[in-house]
């Protein structure tokens, strides 16, 4: 059980980790609410980064853009920025080490000698498997015999992005060179896939403080996928969602409805099919994020499968909720004689949230088109 005074003080933070406890403290708080842990567990998490030895990660590329490193380290808040590289011992990584060559091998063959059957896998890139595997060699081994080869002793094996994850951009069809992810190449249903385009540095971040706190992974689904981050639909939780409910849509980038925020489904948006926590955790770090459709980009289903990088852009997404046929448009017409009560009645009737019968009152009385209806 943690007690408070197990945790370090504040110059033991500050040294160590480079930042204020109170940031310090707000990581693990952010840890914990991207898993949807309870009450609690933050502090939790703080003893065991605080306390526990960092794990060790070996880190292989393959056939990929690095954007999943890049959006890991490129992080621009400080909190996250600094912590990473204390909450794991990144042992080998073949971007950012200094080391090459064969020094940087005999790097990885150390640490995985010393920390046998208790390091971290994570695997960045499809793995081509056409013709021996030949299109993708790292220190004179295929990316399968040194996937192979690392995994044989993992604690755990992470495939980080979609590429890892099932093929994604370079297994597009015709998939030349015959990419696949790490778990069809190995053969295995253990691996953990945090799918994404690059994925959401916080789902990495979340699954590998998960394990460093609790000793095991967090629950996955039939796809490998954290169910924290990948269990509900972008539809579900977009902000633009109330837009699609009233059939306000965006009909071509820059129209009048995409320049007011209407939904992006007519524009070829993935959400509907999509499962992912982009609207929720957001990029670019917490509070200050973005997020695609969020900038107005239809979301191209960049998590999954058979979706992100094959179904055009232009294809309508596959609804798997229907709106409600009752549900009340957010924003009366003009001259319909609507008042701001009547339209607010209406909403509470519905059961609508606070703010959507705020959105209503707000944009009574403004000059409306039929733009995107
Ligand atoms: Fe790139 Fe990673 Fe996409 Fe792939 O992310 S952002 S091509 S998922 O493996 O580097
Ligand atoms: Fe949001 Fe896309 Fe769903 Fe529209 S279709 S509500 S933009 S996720
Ligand atoms: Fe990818 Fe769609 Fe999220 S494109 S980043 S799953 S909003």
């Amino acid at each position: 059980m943690y007690d408070d005074s197990d945790l370090k003080t504040e110059t033991d933070i500050e040294t160590r980790f480079g930042v204020s406890r109170r940031d310090f403290m707000k990581f693990c708080a952010a840890m914990a609410a991207t898993m949807g842990l309870p009450k609690g567990a933050d502090a939790q998490i703080a003893a065991a980064i605080t306390k526990k030895e960092r794990p060790s990660v070996i880190w292989l590329h393959h056939q990929e853009c690095t954007g999943c490193t890049e959006s890991l380290l490129r992080s621009e808040h400080p909190t996250l920025d600094k912590l990473i590289l204390d909450i794991i011992s990144l042992d080998y990584h073949e971007t950012v080490f200094a080391a090459a060559g064969h020094q940087a091998e005999a790097a990885r063959k150390a640490a995985m000698a010393k920390n046998k059957g208790k390091y971290l896998l994570v695997v960045e890139g499809a793995i081509p498997m056409k013709d021996g595997g030949i299109y993708c060699k790292i220190g004179g081994q295929t990316s399968f015999e040194l996937t192979k080869e690392c995994a044989a002793d993992a604690a755990a094996v992470v495939a980080i992005g979609s590429c890892a994850s099932w093929g994604g951009m370079p297994s597009t069809p015709p998939n030349p060179t015959g990419s696949t992810g790490v778990a069809e190449a190995l053969g295995r249903k253990d691996i953990v896939t945090i799918p994404g385009c690059p994925p959401n540095p916080y789902n990495f971040l979340a699954t590998v403080v998960h394990f460093l706190t609790f000793g095991k992974l967090p629950a996955l689904d039939d796809k490998g996928r954290p169910t924290f981050a990948y269990g509900r639909l972008i539809h579900d939780n977009c902000e633009r969602r109330a837009h699609f409910d009233a059939g306000r849509f965006a009909l071509e980038f820059g129209d009048p409805g995409h320049k007011k925020g209407y939904c992006l489904y007519k524009l070829g948006c993935k959400g509907p099919e999509t499962y992912a926590n982009c609207p929720s955790i957001l990029f670019n770090d917490v509070g200050t994020g973005s997020w695609p459709v969020g900038t107005g980009h239809p979301c191209i289903g960049c998590t999954e499968k058979h979706i992100g990088f094959e179904k055009p852009i232009h294809a309508l997404a596959d609804l798997k909720t229907n709106p409600p046929t009752g549900y009340p448009r957010i924003v009366e017409e003009q001259g319909t004689g609507a008042t701001l009560a009547s339209a607010a009645a209406v909403a509470a009737v519905a059961g609508l949230a606070v703010g959507a019968g705020m959105k209503i009152a707000g944009n009574l009385g403004k000059s409306e088109t039929k733009d995107g209806e």
